[in-house]
């Protein structure tokens, strides 16, 4: 990764190489910490984060579950992340807010321990690749289950649910795929290892509901209110593996992945095999939107300076 001057940690910036924590870390042993992903982007008015108070709000109710209080307000972190992105001098990143339970018992109980607060920004290009933007990637259903609300709550971007991710995504690579697709408990589609998910079919945009297991995604929320400006049908219902093999397109949308389209999953050919002509009329929406180019959505903008 690419590293940049400063890391907001509690309040304060420290140099990026100061920025450390304990090994007896509660978060590290026991995945109790919450995070958001975050980006900024380039405008002509200068950077903008994309709808940074709706992943404040996110982060906030994460922490709510895992009863992480976390001693900020959404405004003042809104603040922090502006700053940090300023102090770094930086025109385009992504930006890592997280929250976790600090050095102190080693016990299961965290409540007495410090809760700690960082924020850190760099630039990171696109997550799935330039060529998957415009190509697609292609994917592997995953023989890990998404992880279910009685196991671990997946509407709570929490650091434990990335060990699931984490698992899906390597055994995806090592058969040979850029991507994982989760299943649920029930065998319905849920989301990306690290995205949710869309298909297209005859002209209706359909994504699995949250109760599926997908995270509440700020881009979903945004593809379908974008799909939805264009008079485009969206559906939120379950979907089968089959459904996608079956689908005239597919995507995956997430902060890092943005808009990618799927050209092939499990071996089988999704679509034309490469980017669909509903996926790429949103995506291209998507990036005028991000970039500042459409003022009817620069109300998702949160200028920096
Ligand atoms: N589902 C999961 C499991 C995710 O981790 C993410 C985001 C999404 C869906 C999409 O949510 P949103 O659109 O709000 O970003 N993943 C993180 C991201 O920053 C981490 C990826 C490495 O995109």
């Amino acid at each position: 990764m690419e590293k940049t001057e400063k890391i907001w940690m509690n309040g304060r910036f420290v140099n990026w190489d100061d920025a450390k924590i304990h090994v007896l870390t509660h978060a590290l042993h026991y995945g109790t910490g919450v995070f958001e992903g975050i980006r900024c982007y380039e405008t002509e008015e200068g950077p903008a984060v994309f709808r940074l108070r709706d992943h404040m709000k996110r982060f906030f109710n994460s922490a709510k579950v895992y009863l992480i209080k976390i001693p900020y307000s959404i405004d003042e972190l809104c603040k922090a992340v502006k700053e940090t992105i300023k102090v770094n001098k930086l025109k385009e990143c992504y930006i890592r807010p997280i929250a976790f339970f600090g050095y102190g018992e080693m016990g299961l109980n965290p409540l007495n321990n410090p809760v700690e607060v960082v924020i850190a920004c760099w630039p990171w290009g696109t997550y799935l690749g330039e060529e998957g933007l415009k190509k697609g990637v292609r994917c592997k259903i995953s023989s890990w289950s998404r992880i279910d609300t009685r196991t671990l709550p997946p509407l709570a971007k929490a650091t434990a649910n990335y060990a699931n991710s984490v698992l899906a995504k390597l055994e995806a690579l090592s058969c040979g795929y850029d991507e994982a697709i989760l299943l649920n408990q029930h065998g319905y589609v849920a989301e990306g290892s690290g995205e949710n998910i869309f298909i297209v079919n005859d002209g209706v945009l359909i994504t699995p509901p949250l109760s599926a297991g997908a995270l509440y995604g700020i881009t979903r929320d945004s593809v379908i209110e974008i799909a939805k400006d264009f008079g485009i049908k969206v559906l939120e219902k379950n979907i089968l593996r089959e459904e996608i093999f079956m689908a005239d397109e597919a995507f995956l949308t997430g902060t890092a992945a943005e808009v990618t389209p799927i050209r092939e999953v499990d071996g089988r050919v999704i679509g034309n095999g490469s980017r669909g002509p509903i996926t790429e009329k949103i995506q291209k929406k998507f990036f005028d939107i991000i970039k500042g180019k459409d003022e009817k959505y620069k109300k998702w903008l949160d200028f920096v300076l």
